[in-house]
């Protein structure tokens, strides 16, 4: 079927760059989100996120004609829907965004549409959604009660692209397709072959739901295996960076590397998707989020030490006067998301608790979420480094990788990421 208006649901950083994908291959695209202030951003044909050359892409897109954004659904062929699937407080999955983006789309749907769940959803979310579009539209069929002569065909077609290399890897990777009934999938892969020169391959949603939790809790459990070496080296007094490439050198061993934590929208969650759902037979996913969760806590703790360490060394100063310099916000390297990020989150604990200055630098924004501006000050790199007593490496963001070690002789350094 030839789709001639593509509409993508949720304009953050999956949804924006798959719309200006779909543009750039000359569709038209109605990008749709509830943040007006973003789609008046995409509009001027610039963008409200940082993602490397999707300013270009967007730019492109929007002045050539194939991109529009708007803050209410209109008709079109198919309908992708990437919105947040975060987590409540007990860690179960809070579909409220793709149920409001369900219902907001159900209006405008009609016979022969195609409508994808990108979002990274628990298992089931997918006949979920289905349910919320047929109640919605009673006078159209689905999937769930038609099979294969349904109105409407459904499909689950999990992202599974890398922040900071999205526009690579939305194109080059392969995908899994989990539509409701074969011919679901059908559909959707003739979507996705408008630019997808990976493999599109063919399974059904609740597989591609596990699927993509499956690739994040992998990531995930080895992060926290690499975590957990790095705080048993710390005790037995062994540099574990020099451990892991030493282990990493055995032809079947590739540990991961630690960190200050894990942070970003999804290999943070995604897990819990499948403890809330098998809470007894989870248990190695569970201790893995644990472990990494447990490590910002631990670097708090180094912090702390390095201050009291300090003091005693001079013994002239109190701690309102130890100038604390964290390098990094960001949830990873040279990327702008603050997002459920360890580096912020261990930023914030400093600031709230030690008397002294909290110097933060963060070279990928401009200015601090208002909730922060007030507790901690956003430093350049230069500033920080000759004020700083203690400096903790949060992030390895390419700036920080290429400081000068002569800036460290005066000072304690606390190197979360091995890169000093
Ligand atoms: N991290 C480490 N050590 C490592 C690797 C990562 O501490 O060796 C930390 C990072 O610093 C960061 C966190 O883990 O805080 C997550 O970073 P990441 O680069 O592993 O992954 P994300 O969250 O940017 O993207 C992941 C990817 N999933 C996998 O690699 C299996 C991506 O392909 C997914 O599309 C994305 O989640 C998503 O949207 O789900």
């Amino acid at each position: 079927m030839p789709f001639t208006t593509i509409s993508v649901i949720g304009l953050g950083y999956i949804g924006l760059p798959t719309a200006a994908v779909f543009a750039s291959r000359k569709k038209q695209v109605i990008g749709v989100d509830v943040n007006q202030n973003a789609v008046d951003i995409i509009n001027r044909g610039q963008i409200h996120i940082v993602e490397p050359d999707l300013d270009m892409v967007v730019h492109a897109a929007v002045t050539e004609g194939y991109l529009r954004a708007t803050t209410q659904p209109e008709p079109a062929d198919a309908f992708l829907i990437a919105v947040p699937t975060p987590f409540k407080d007990d860690h179960e999955p809070d579909l409220t965004y793709i149920e409001s983006a369900s219902k907001s789309i159900a209006p405008v749907l009609k016979k022969g549409d195609l409508v994808i769940l990108e979002s990274t959803s628990p298992v089931g979310a997918t006949e979920q959604m289905a349910a919320w579009l047929a109640e919605a539209r009673p006078d159209l069929s689905f999937p769930q009660t038609h099979g294969e002569n349904s109105d409407i065909r459904v499909a689950h077609c999990p992202e599974r692209v890398l922040p900071g290399h999205v526009l690579r890897e939305l194109v080059q990777n392969d995908r899994v397709i989990g539509g409701m009934t074969p011919k679901c999938s059908q559909l959707a892969i003739s979507l996705y072959k408008i630019f997808v020169q990976g493999d599109c391959i063919v399974t059904n949603a609740r597989t591609a739901e596990m699927c993509k939790l499956t690739e994040n809790s992998s990531r995930d459990v080895g992060i926290a295996f690499a975590n957990e070496l790095s705080m048993i080296c710390d005790k037995l007094d062994i540099n574990v960076w020099e451990l892991i490439s030493l282990a990493n050198r055995h032809p079947r061993v590739n540990i991961l590397q630690p960190g200050p934590g894990v942070g970003g929208h999804c290999i943070a969650v995604d897990p819990w998707f499948i403890v809330s759902k098998t809470p007894d037979q989870a248990k190695l996913i569970r201790t893995a989020r644990e472990v990494n969760d447990s490590k910002p806590e631990w670097v708090i703790e180094k912090v702390k030490i390095a201050v009291a360490e300090h003091l005693q060394a001079n013994p002239q100063k109190t701690a309102r006067e130890v100038t604390i310099a964290c390098f990094g916000l960001a949830f990873k390297a040279d990327i702008d998301d603050l997002r459920e990020s360890p580096a912020l989150a261990i930023a914030e604990k400093i600031s709230n608790t030690h008397p002294g200055q909290t110097l933060v630098v963060e070279p990928n924004i401009e200015n601090l979420p208002e909730n922060l501006s007030k507790k901690m000050h956003l430093a350049m790199s230069e500033a920080a480094l000759a004020e700083a007593d203690i400096a903790i490496l949060l992030v390895d963001h390419k700036e920080f990788k290429s400081i000068d070690k002569k800036h460290f002789s005066n000072k304690n350094v606390i190197d979360t990421r091995g890169a000093w």
